[in-house]
């Protein structure tokens, strides 16, 4: 393992020191970072103590360790996956060549491209989450987000020292664009739709991290399967972080569905509401909105540059070397859904223009998989209630779903049909107030919102109890 001088500005196993023009520019970027961070990021809390992992190194066996740390002072890192002796090209028209360990001159613009929409997430989720830690349900939650935070800001520095080593002057200005655009601003806005959306709540907050985090998992993944071997070693990396961010996802609404089901057994009504939880409907409805937008980041069900970037080797399939076929996809075809007048039905389309479909159909299944640990909750109180995914085609704004309206269940329904119905479906005004009513901040120790049942266990093997974040 390359070692890490952890008493560099920028701990880094990437030899950092010995590239004296790529360290200038990323200490060039550093400070401005900063001055990011404390305009954007987590508002209020930059000069507490807060209890976080810090990736020190990208041993299997140990690659965090535990402290107190104030967030500006958090060590982001760069981290690569350990290189792999011999890797090859595994997929597309450069298939069994070494991979690249240099930009390849002919897709310079389409890589760029991919690593800065990549890049473009990481400080938009941050802002989306700016407020929320004042209104937090536990300590222990608060740290979460925190953790959160922190390490998409260390994933924009992992897409930063990408674009800085490999991409010369052009990576340096879309490195300084990275800090300019801002989450739902109408001028400069962020590239992918879900990233302009708010985050205002503790409910929107855990979604997220359920549907949209997950997207990150599946592009990550691809990406991971790059030719371009820095990238590939980067995302391989940052997945290890992003899992915890997915289980703050699944375990956060899941002790939402269970505080939910312990009222409704406590008193013996559906009326969850007025004993100051909330009530599983509304849980459905947020769970229909955040999968609609997070299906969209999949793009287009056929897309030509989903195409182009495996053709060119740029982007795999999740698990692509795991995948027994010919890794070139020219002959293959994929059931693909796809509208026919008012009727939703599946086609056989070319496997190469259905990548972005494929990935999709694997995050849907992963998702299932969370929500049926969610059902399992509920059924565990003796409630008859599930939890569903909306259909694919249900609120979309990209793709082929997009100019028609589709219930949650699959149907292709007429305007006035949406219009009575949408409000059963999504969160209304009402329901965001009446969450919106219950986000009263618990700072003391151990004690957890009335909304929310406490985690299983702590975090790192720490007590319930745990000053997880020091406020005074
Ligand atoms: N919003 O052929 P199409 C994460 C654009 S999340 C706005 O349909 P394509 C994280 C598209 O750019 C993972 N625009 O789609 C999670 C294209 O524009 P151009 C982020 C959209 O290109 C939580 C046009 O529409 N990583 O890490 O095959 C917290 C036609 O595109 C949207 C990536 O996304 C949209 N939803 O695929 C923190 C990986 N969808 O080029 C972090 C990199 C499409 O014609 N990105 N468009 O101007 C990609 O692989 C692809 O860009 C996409 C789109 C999968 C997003």
């Amino acid at each position: 393992m390359a070692s890490i001088d952890y008493n560099e500005r920028i701990p880094n196993n990437v030899d950092l020191a010995e590239n004296r023009r790529l360290l200038r520019a990323l200490e060039d970027w550093q400070p401005k970072f900063l001055e990011w961070w404390k305009d954007m990021g987590p508002d209020g809390f930059q000069a507490k103590e807060v209890y976080l992992r810090t990736a020190i190194s990208v041993d299997a066996k140990g690659w965090a360790q535990f402290d107190y740390t104030r967030m500006p002072e958090y060590r982001w890192g760069i981290f690569l996956a350990e290189p792999e002796p011999g890797r090859q090209i595994n997929f597309g028209d450069h298939q069994g060549q070494p991979a690249w360990q240099e930009v390849p001159g002919e897709y310079r613009g389409t890589l760029r491209r991919l690593i800065v929409t990549q890049g473009d997430t990481e400080p938009a989720s941050v802002e989306q989450q700016r407020h929320l830690g004042r209104t937090c349900p536990s300590l222990y939650d608060l740290r979460n987000l925190f953790q959160v935070n922190v390490e998409e800001g260390r994933h924009l520095w992992a897409m930063v020292y990408i674009l800085d080593a490999h991409f010369g002057r052009d990576g340096r200005e879309e490195s300084e664009a990275l800090l300019q655009r801002r989450s739902g601003d109408h001028d400069k806005p962020r590239i992918l739709g879900a990233f302009n959306e708010r985050t205002p709540d503790w409910l929107s907050f855990f979604m997220f991290c359920f549907f949209t985090d997950r997207d990150g998992k599946y592009q990550l993944a691809s990406l991971a399967e790059s030719g371009f071997d820095p990238l590939s070693r980067t995302c391989r990396f940052m997945l290890t972080e992003e899992a915890h961010h997915m289980f703050v996802g699944e375990s956060g609404v899941g002790r939402i569905v269970q505080r939910a089901c312990e009222i409704m057994r406590e008193h013996k009504t559906d009326d969850v509401r007025r004993h100051g939880g909330v009530d599983l409907p509304t849980i459905q409805k947020y769970i229909n909105f955040h999968c609609s937008v997070s299906l969209d980041l999949f793009g287009s069900e056929v897309s030509t540059n989903a195409a182009n970037f495996y053709t060119m080797g740029l982007k795999g399939r999740f698990e692509e070397t795991k995948k027994k076929d010919d890794h070139r996809l020219k002959d293959g075809t994929y059931t693909v859904a796809t509208l026919a007048g008012d009727r939703i039905i599946t086609r056989e389309e070319g496997a190469l223009v259905s990548l972005n479909e494929r990935l999709r159909d694997d995050y849907i299944a992963d998702c299932q998989r969370g929500v049926n640990r969610w059902n399992e909750i509920i059924k565990s109180h003796g409630i008859d209630f599930t939890l569903t995914l909306p259909h694919r085609g249900f609120r979309r704004a990209i793709g082929a779903f997009a100019e028609v309206k589709v219930s949650p269940d699959g149907r292709v329904i007429s305007e006035a049909e949406w219009d009575a119905c949408h409000r059963d479906w999504l969160p209304t005004e009402d329901d965001q107030a009446y969450v919106g009513s219950l986000m009263q901040p618990v700072t003391e120790r151990g004690k957890m919102a009335n909304w929310i049942a406490p985690p299983a266990r702590g975090i790192n093997g720490q007590a319930a109890d745990f000053e997880y974040v020091r406020l005074s």
